[in-house]
């Protein structure tokens, strides 16, 4: 496995979530850190439904892990320190990777899933 330092995942002009991460978009903010902006989904699917991205731009998460360990390390820390912050032991941790496995956004994003019930096999 190769990885490097994250060299290469500057920001994307046209990336949504890039945007957020600058600021330029507004979100609903829940916490920001070194390596990650975490706000909530603007559909959200759960009580507790909130996206954790990373500050770099990689299209999604191996890639991330690929060329930053220490951004994709930070970003799973962050999804667990979340749901906790809201109150919840259990949590889905999604990471929609690819069109057909419905991701929408091509910039690396945790769905952090809480405060229901949640059905396995998702759909
Ligand atoms: P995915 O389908 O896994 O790529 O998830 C993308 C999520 O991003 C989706 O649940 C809806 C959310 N989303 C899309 N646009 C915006 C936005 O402008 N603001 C916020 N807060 N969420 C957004």
């Amino acid at each position: 496995m190769q990885v490097s330092d994250g060299e290469g995942l500057d920001a994307v002009p046209d990336c949504l979530f890039c945007k957020i991460v600058a600021g330029d978009i507004p979100a609903e903010i829940v916490s920001t850190t070194e390596y990650t902006v975490a706000f909530r989904d603007i559909n959200p699917q759960a009580p507790t439904h909130v996206l954790v991205i990373p500050r770099l731009h990689a299209p999604d998460v191996a890639s991330l892990a690929l060329a930053s360990p220490e951004a994709a390390a930070a970003l799973l820390v962050e999804t667990r320190r979340i749901a906790m912050g809201e109150g919840h032991d259990s949590y889905r941790l999604v990471f929609n990777t690819g069109a057909d496995a419905g991701q929408t956004v091509f910039h690396a994003h945790g769905h952090v899933l809480a405060g229901r019930g949640l059905d396995w096999p998702p759909g």
